[in-house]
């Protein structure tokens, strides 16, 4: 019932020309896929040109980031209604490199996710804890206060996509256990039928965290995994078209 996403995120990676390269090679190896999902998130200098390469084709373009003002005096940023011109369906909240490198606080990430809401965009919210706070035996409060602050006032779930990204298991190569995710999407699970009783069975989610085409198979096969969100190895069409279509 939860159809299964594949999602690249490509982080500050290739440039225009890269990037036409990259969905040259890639679309051709998506063909025929309609059973499952796939969304690609790159610069936003690049949307312009992926829009246009995905536009016959099932991908959804997605977003890194966003700003929660419509418009105004906001020096390098980019809004909601911004990416929805550009025909962006999801928009990435939240990662755990916005929120180490540019200070990004549960509180900002909530006014964005309702910024989206607002503009009928989608929205991937990541959340996910350090290896400090796992090991002192944290993980669960941290997941549940960034899904309490994170969701805050969004009464209606249904644009949005979590995201569970241990941050140690973000481009280390260490990929957390099939028992550390099974628990983890579970608890969030919880704690989403906290917020959204009736509800909370339809949100997709996806786990983060040095997926690669060696791991998708024990990855998907974990309850509670309905897709991944791939960084390093989405960059490559060959190695993010065999997670995609893994089997
Ligand atoms: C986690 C992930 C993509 P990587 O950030 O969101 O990156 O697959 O490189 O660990």
């Amino acid at each position: 019932m939860r159809t299964k996403f594949f999602v690249a995120n490509w982080k500050m990676h290739k440039t225009v020309k890269e990037a036409s390269l990259f969905f040259q090679d890639f679309i051709p190896l998506t063909k025929g896929i309609n059973d499952r999902e796939i969304g690609i998130a790159p610069t936003f200098v690049c949307l312009e040109t992926a829009e246009k390469a995905l536009k016959n084709t099932n991908i959804k373009l997605c977003a890194q980031n966003v700003f929660y003002e419509k418009k105004g005096a906001y020096t390098g940023e980019i809004s909601p209604i911004m990416l929805k011109d550009l025909n962006v369906e999801y928009v990435i909240i939240g990662h755990s490199e916005r929120r180490k490198y540019f200070y990004e606080t549960d509180e900002v990430i909530n006014r964005k996710i309702k910024a989206c809401i607002d503009e009928n965009l989608n929205v991937i919210f990541c959340i996910g804890e350090t290896i400090e706070e796992r090991q002192s035996n944290k993980t669960f409060d941290i997941l549940k206060r960034q899904i309490e602050k994170g969701l805050e006032g969004i009464a209606n779930p249904e644009a949005i996509v979590l995201a569970y990204e241990p941050v140690w298991a973000i481009g280390t190569g260490i990929v957390a256990s099939q028992a550390q995710i099974e628990q983890a999407h579970a608890f969030i699970r919880s704690q989403l039928k906290k917020f959204y009783p009736d509800k909370a069975d339809r949100i997709r989610i996806l786990y983060g965290g040095s997926v690669s085409p060696e791991n998708i198979y024990s990855i998907m096969n974990t309850e509670n995994v309905d897709g991944v969100l791939v960084g390093g190895a989405s960059l490559d069409p060959v190695k993010f078209a065999k997670i995609v279509n893994y089997e």
